[in-house]
């Protein structure tokens, strides 16, 4: 049952209700595309600052957002950073890496299919 717009479903994927929209959208093979998780995952040694710059400028999150995602990783080991598509998340996850590596910070992260 989709409870809002969804092209996918529109496009004749199916929703769980057992059916596949209508007559010509079955006929339609679209797929979702896998979303995949991009995950920080918390150290004893890069400092909170890093983290935090590392998720204003590569998740677009802001200072505020940004600190309490960050202290979340650190009281709880991990966090989910944000939800991108393969390509992305690969990008996301490349450009951390590099950039913690830059600054010789042992910072990991790394994505996970939803
Ligand atoms: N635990 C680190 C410290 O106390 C801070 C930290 C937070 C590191 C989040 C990594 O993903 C991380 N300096």
């Amino acid at each position: 049952m989709a409870t809002r717009f969804d092209p996918w479903i529109a496009a004749g994927s199916e929703d769980g209700d057992g059916d596949t929209g209508t007559v010509l959208d079955a006929r339609t093979k679209t797929k979702k595309p896998p979303l995949y998780k991009v995950l920080i995952l918390n150290d004893d040694y890069t400092p909170m600052e890093f983290v935090v710059m590392v998720l204003e400028r590569f998740f677009g999150l802001t200072h505020a957002q940004a600190f309490e995602l960050m202290l979340t990783v650190h009281k709880k080991g991990v966090a989910v950073v944000g939800v991108f598509s393969h390509e992305i998340a690969e990008t996301k996850v490349a450009q951390v890496m590099d950039f913690a590596r830059r600054h010789q910070h042992p910072l990991q992260c790394t994505m996970e299919k939803e």
